[in-house]
């Protein structure tokens, strides 16, 4: 059994039902528990810009799935949901990423794991400092690195909106 991290994000349709339906789906795989879910963040867009904000946030999974076998139910969710690929960087309904496979190191044509830019995006790491704040990656704390990317990217917690 190993403990791993999901990227989920989307810009296309209703973006929180999208992610909710994501996570039971998620949840109903085989060899797949969902352990923690962070809380959803507005995040802006990276990559292509001209494109709406993202819900983003990060799960936290128990696996008996391999890698590749992980990968394939993540595309498999993906494609049920409606995802289709057209811009580079553009909009979609649902994107999951496979962040962290326990602490293994995975370099093949179609997955490397740790996911290789996620250190350079608020919205990968501060749900990912949500979930578990002893998490290292590179030798610092990813509540550490999440703290300074969301000085620099705007990235809002959407339960900091009902309010407003
Ligand atoms: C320069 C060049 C700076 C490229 C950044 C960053 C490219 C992120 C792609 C980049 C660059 C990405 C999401 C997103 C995408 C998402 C938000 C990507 C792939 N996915 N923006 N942009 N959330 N906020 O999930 O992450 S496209
Ligand atoms: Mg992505
Ligand atoms: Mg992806």
């Amino acid at each position: 059994m190993l403990r791993c991290y999901i990227g989920l994000g989307s810009n296309q349709g209703d973006s929180k039902s999208i992610i909710a339906e994501v996570l039971k789906k998620l949840n109903g795989s085989t060899g797949i528990e969902v352990t923690g879910v962070a809380p959803l963040y507005r995040t802006a867009p990276q990559g292509y810009l001209e494109q709406d904000d993202f819900i983003n946030t990060v799960a936290e999974i128990n696996t008996t799935l391999s890698p590749l076998a992980l990968l394939s139910a993540l595309q498999q969710i993906e494609t049920d949901l409606g995802r289709v690929r057209t811009v580079r960087w553009g909009p979609r309904t649902v994107d999951l990423d496979l962040l962290l496979y326990g602490d293994e190191t995975i370099i093949l044509p179609k997955l490397q794991v740790p996911h290789p830019r996620m250190h350079q995006r608020a919205f990968v790491m501060v749900p990912l400092a949500d979930l578990n704040k002893e998490l290292e990656l590179s030798g610092e704390r990813v509540s550490v690195t999440a703290k300074r990317l969301a000085g620099e990217q705007r990235i809002v917690k959407l339960d900091d909106m009902r309010l407003s």
